[in-house]
């Protein structure tokens, strides 16, 4: 697979409300979207770091995987997102014939409507791994 760079760091957080003051006031970074992803169950929060991005997620139901990340772990990185220029099938099917556990089998749509799949962190170095086509 081709790597170009890191896409985004996904952050976990109690309140995006709670959290973004910090981002904009402190660091001096400014969120350009908000949005929800019904089918991961998170609300998230994007914000530019020159070439990167970083995305905040917060729960949006106790079933959430960021939920249970928070509850076991408390707020902090939950995962980093790498751009793969080659296409994210072919990278997951590369990733699992050298034997990495896939999370998701073949690639579904992400925040911002990017093509994503995630890598199970057991089989990452205990870093939760996302996938993501390049936004154009
Ligand atoms: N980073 C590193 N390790 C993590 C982790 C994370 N974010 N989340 C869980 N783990 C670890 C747990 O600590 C646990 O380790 P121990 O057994 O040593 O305690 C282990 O993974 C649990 O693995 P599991 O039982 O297979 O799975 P869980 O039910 O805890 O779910 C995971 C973990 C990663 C498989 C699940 O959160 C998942 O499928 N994530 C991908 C989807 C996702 O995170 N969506 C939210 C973001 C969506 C977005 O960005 O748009």
């Amino acid at each position: 697979m081709k790597i170009t760079h890191i896409e985004h760091l996904g952050i976990a957080v109690n309140s995006i409300e709670e959290a973004l003051p910090y981002y904009e006031n402190v660091l001096g970074f400014k969120c350009y979207n908000i949005e929800t992803v019904e089918d991961q169950k998170v609300r998230t929060a994007f914000l530019k770091v020159g070439g990167t991005k970083i995305e905040l997620l917060e729960a949006t139901g106790p079933e959430s995987a960021v939920a249970k990340f928070i509850e076991s772990r408390g707020q902090g990185v939950h995962h980093v997102a790498f751009a793969v220029e080659d296409g994210v099938a072919g990278a997951l099917a590369e990733a699992e014939g050298k034997g990495v556990r896939l999370i998701d089998k073949s690639p579904r749509k992400g925040a911002e409507g990017l093509n994503i799949a995630f890598l199970h962190p057991k089989s990452t170095q205990g870093v939760l791994t996302e996938l993501c086509e390049p936004q154009k």
